[in-house]
This record gives C-alpha cells, structure tokens and sequence, in this order.
C-alpha cells in the first residue's frame, strides 16, 4: 500500500496535534497541584474546552475548511453570502432584524452540513447550494445569526459552536455603525484562537460612506478601535460593498452608492483561491491547533504575570521563613543533649579503629571500646541500683555491636519532638505574613490556617534526621581522616616499634649466645614499652581533642548543615510552597 503526500503530511499533522493535545493536559496537570489558587479554576475549565475543541477539529481533519461569516445584526452576513454564491436569495436578506436566525451552510455537497447538523441539531441548520458552490471544493461557507439582536439568547449557544467548528472567521461590520460594543465583546474570547490570516474583518457597506472619510478617517480609526478591544493585530481588513455584487441590488433612490471603492474581488479571491487551496487545510488546522494552545498558555501566563511578583516574593519568604525554623530546630539539638557529644566521640573512634595499624591503632581499638561500655556505664550510674547497672553494662557489652545504632537513636525521640517544636514556633511567627501576600495572590484565604500549612510531621522528622545524619556522619569521617594520615600513624608508632625491636633484637641475639637473659630485663623492657605506647597514645588523643574535640566537631556539622538547608528544601514537604511553585510553573514563554 502507497501512501501519498497528503496522507503523510495528515498523519504527522495528527501526530504534532497530539502533542500539541499533551501539552495542554500536562498545562492542566500543573494547574491540578495549585488547587488553591482561585484563577486555576478557570483556566482549568478554558484548557477543558479547548481540548475538546481540537478533539472536534482532530475528528474533522480531512474535512472541508469552514470559514464562518459573523457579526452583528444587519451587518449584511446574508447579503454577503448571497453576492459570494451568486444567488440574491440564498440567505434571507430582510428588513426585519434579526433575519437569520439558524446556520446556513453553503457548501458543495450535500454532507457539507452534517457535522453542523451533528453538533447543532437538524432544527438550527439549513443547507443551500449554487452553481458557484462547484468551486468550493475545500471551502465550506457559513452564515451565522447576529450576536446583538432580541433573538441573542437562542443565537449566542449556537454562535459558540459555530465557532469552535470554524478554521476561518471572517468578521463583518456594519460602516455606518461598526464600534459595537456588545459585539465586539462578545467575540473578543473567540477572535485569540484565529491566528493570522484566519481572522478576516470585514467592513460592509462601504458605499454609504464617503470614500475619503472611509479610507482616511473610518477605517484606520475602526482598526485601532478593535486591536485595543481585542488585544491583537489584525492581518486582513477588507472594505466592501457586499450589495453591489447581488444580481439585482435593487438600491433605494434616496440611497444609491457613493462611490466605486469596493475590496469584494479580494475577498473573493481569499476564499475561492487562498482558503480553497487543497494543500491549504491541513496547514490551517494544525496552525489553528497549535494557536489554540499557545492561546491557553497565554492564558495561564497572564493569569500568572497578575500574580508573579508576589508569588516569587512567598515563595523566598517561605523558603527564609523555613530555613530560619530548619536553623532553630537543629540548634535546639546542639544545646540540648551531652549525651550526643559522647556518642560523637565514640563514633570517632570507631572510625580510627578501622584506619589505624601498628600499637597505638590497637590502644585506639580498646578505647573505643571502653567508650562504648563508656556509654552504657554513664545510663546505668543515673538509676544507681547495683542490679541495673550490671543488667547495663550486661546490655552494653551484648548490644556491643549494635552500639553504633545505639547511639544514633540516644534521645533521638526527645530531640525530634523539641526540634519540630521549635520548627513549628518559628513558622508561626513568619506565617501571618506570608499568608496575606498569598491573599492577596488570589489564593484561598485558607491558607491562612497555620495547622494546613505545617509540613508532616513524620517526613520533616525523616528529613532532619537524615540531614543530621549525614553531615554528623561526613564531619566525623573527614576528621578520622585527618587523623590517620599515614604520616602520623608512623610517627605516633615509631618509638613503641623502636623499642619493640631493640628489645626483640637483644632477645634473639642473646637467645643465639646461648645468653639467657634475665626476668628483670622482660619486666623492664615491657614497662618500658608500655610506657611509650601510654605516651604516644595519651599525645594522640591530645590531638584527637585539638583537631576533633566533641564541641569542634558539632559545630562543623552544624556549619555544614546550614550549608545544606538551601538544598534541602523543605519547601517541598509543604503543602503551600508546593502549589506556589506550581502556580509559578505555569509562567512559563515558548
Ligand atoms: N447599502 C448597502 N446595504 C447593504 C449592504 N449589504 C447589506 N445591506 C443591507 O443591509 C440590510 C441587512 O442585511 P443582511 O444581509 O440581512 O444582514 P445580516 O447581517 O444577515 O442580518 P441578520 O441576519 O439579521 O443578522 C439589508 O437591507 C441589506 O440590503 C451593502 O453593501 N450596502
Ligand atoms: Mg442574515
């Protein structure tokens, strides 16, 4: 099976729609996590409508390309129709306003009508055909009712489809009147989802006016009258005298024409060449697609840009307001508990235990050892009965292994709930502010509600233990490091290692001289060696308090802990900041 051009070019169309499609839902998506900000709740509702609007102009891809005549009352719609199909009565012209009160779909073939029939229902939708309509193979043309007349309740229902099924509007205006307001209004929503040359404005009528006044005075004001109402340039103006182009104009003799200047054979040429090209519709839908989106996001950020300054100003306040709390909560832990500095000690020497070699790294084995009892001993001697103690350092030299876990969890407990305490407090002071400059961003005063905006409680805790954690934990293998440099391992060894081998040297070597030497020299040489192994560890551990004493190293986590707070984030954990950042998403410029 061959595929031809057009095909191919439909099917990437159809693919560029879909993604088109997934951006607006991921727009919605974003929108979904502010569900306390209130203009979400409108945008919301626009990106529902437009998705449903390219699902309709995705169901009519291949379909001929509509191009829908609209405007107020008496504008000249029907008589423009009918000049356009050759036939004066085609569409009702009458003096009676409104004249038209359903859709007239002029169109080639006789299925040209059904999606409007499908969409509108058989009552509201008339079908009419000329022999000019032969030419029209592309090009479906409508004319709509007015949106200004006493009929407007029933037209403006249908209008709104008409439109959402339209690829091309071409907007009439009356030149004897054309600032309505109400009609000008009313499309202004509608006339930002036609990008470029698929918003035509058309002024009608032009031969009751004079032709200077017309080109210098009525049009150029008019242009600048609709650009400010509906916010965008527009790209075809075209002044005609639709009248002029009936088979019989039948023009009162109180009111014939003024003059010749008429741009009909131009709108003509747009819609029986341009708009009928074949090649034409697919570029039109997809260019209307992708306007359709952009449109949304245009909304999103507008809403947004209303907002944005304040949003930004929150969210920096909401992250200081956070970090001080993070910095209050975490020093509430660097003066409460003693019993931590000893596990940090502890846990220091555990360290060097496993980076030493030689006789001090044994001596640094055992005292990390017997700080570990250390630490059972210091719990037991608080409850003073004999039986406890000794069930305690029972439990201490069983939990020998888990000692490390052991010291983790000391006063974990106790610790968690004063920090969350002192997080939760320093909140509330900063909240009240905060809270209003929300607000005033048009979120719900709800926020407002301390209680709703706290983060959990269980992941805050998590979240501060881990960043304890982990800085505790790189503070104290930094200072381990530093403190077993291999240089320093040989220097605090050496003199035990000199001993030990002197003394070992006389030992062999008399030992071979069959030069038995006495228990003295035994007992001398091992006090003597045990006294420089004291010494070398007792300066050791003189440096282990310099480089890394207890209070040093809980300061340096702490330093790097309030490094850390700006990655941490605990923005994150909170239920507002999460929606302001969603909100804050929504700006983005593509
Ligand atoms: N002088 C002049 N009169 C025109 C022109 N076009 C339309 N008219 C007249 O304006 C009146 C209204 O024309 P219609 O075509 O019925 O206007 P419409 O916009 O369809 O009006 P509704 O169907 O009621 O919304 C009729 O009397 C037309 O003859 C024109 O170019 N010049
Ligand atoms: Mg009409």
């Amino acid at each position: 099976m061959t595929i031809s051009k057009g095909q191919t070019e439909s099917i990437k169309a159809l693919g560029r729609i879909e993604s088109f499609k997934n951006d607006i839902r991921m727009l919605q998506d974003t929108i979904d996590r502010a569900p306390l900000w209130r203009p979400g709740v409108s945008l919301r509702k626009q990106c529902d409508e437009i998705l449903r609007m390219i699902t309709h102009l995705e169901e009519r891809f291949d379909r001929k390309l509509v191009v829908t005549l609209i405007g107020p009352s008496g504008s000249g719609k029907s008589t423009m129709l009918n000049a356009l199909a050759g036939v004066d009565d085609l569409s009702d012209v009458g003096r009676t306003r409104p004249t038209t009160n359903n859709m007239i779909v002029f169109g080639q073939e006789r299925g040209d009508a059904d999606q409007f029939i499908k969409q509108l229902g058989r009552e509201s939708v008339e079908r009419r055909s000329s022999h000019l309509a032969a030419s029209l193979e592309n090009v479906v043309l409508i004319d709509t009712p007015d949106t200004d007349s006493t009929e407007m309740e029933r037209h403006i229902p249908l209008l709104r489809e008409a439109i959402a099924l339209s690829d091309v509007l071409i907007c009439v205006f009356d030149s004897e009147n054309p600032k309505r307001r109400d009609h000008v209004d009313f499309l202004a929503p509608y006339v930002r989802m036609f990008a470029g040359d698929a918003l035509v404005v058309v002024i009608n009528k032009c031969d009751r006016q004079d032709k200077n006044e017309l080109e210098e005075k009525i049009v150029p004001e008019f242009i600048g009258f609709i650009e400010s109402a509906w916010q965008r340039p527009i790209q075809t103006v075209l002044c005609v005298s639709a009248r002029r182009h009936l088979k019989d104009p039948m023009w009162d003799e109180t009111a014939p024409p003024k003059h010749d200047f008429d741009q009909f054979e131009e709108l003509k040429q747009l819609i029986f060449g341009t708009f009928n090209r074949p090649g034409y519709i697919v570029d039109k839908r997809l260019e209307r697609v992708r306007n359709l989106k952009d449109y949304v996001f245009a909304e999103a950020n507008s809403e947004v840009a209303n907002d944005l300054e304040r949003l930004k100003r929150a969210r920096e306040n909401i992250r200081a307001a956070e970090r001080k709390a993070i910095e209050d909560a975490l020093s509430t832990f660097k003066t409460t508990d003693s019993r931590h500095m000893v596990g940090v000690n502890v846990m220091l020497y555990q360290r060097l235990t496993h980076k030493w070699f030689g006789p001090v790294g044994w001596m640094i084995a055992i005292w990390a050892r017997i700080l570990i009892f250390g630490t059972g001993i210091v719990s037991m001697v608080r409850f003073g009965n004999p039986i406890r103690q000794i069930m305690g350092m029972v439990s201490s030299l069983r939990h020998f292994k888990e000692s490390r876990a052991a010291i983790d969890e000391t006063g974990r407990e106790g610790w968690f709930s004063a920090a969350l305490r002192d997080y939760q407090l320093s909140i509330l002071q900063d909240w009240p502010d905060i809270a209003e400059s929300l607000v005033k961003s048009r979120f719900e005063p709800s926020v407002r509600r301390i209680e709703d905006i706290l983060p959990e409680k269980e992941a805050l805790s998590m979240n501060l233990g881990a960043l304890w954690n982990d800085s505790l934990d790189i503070t104290i293998e930094r200072a381990a490091q530093t403190l077993s440099r291999f240089i320093l391992q040989l220097i605090f060894n050496i003199p035990v290692i000199g001993i030990l081998g002197y003394v070992g040297w006389i030992t062999v070597r008399d030992y071979f001289h069959r030069n038995f030497l006495s228990s003295d020299f035994f007992l001398h040489s091992f006090l003597t060696i045990a006294i420089s192994l004291f010494l070398s560890f007792f300066i050791f551990q003189g440096c282990v308090r310099l480089v890394a004493g207890s209070d040093r190293l809980m300061r340096k986590t702490f330093e790097r802990i309030k490094q850390q707070v700006d990655r941490f984030r605990p923005i994150s954990m909170n239920p507002i900041g999460e929606q302001i950042d969603a909100v804050l998403a929504l700006d983005v410029k593509d």
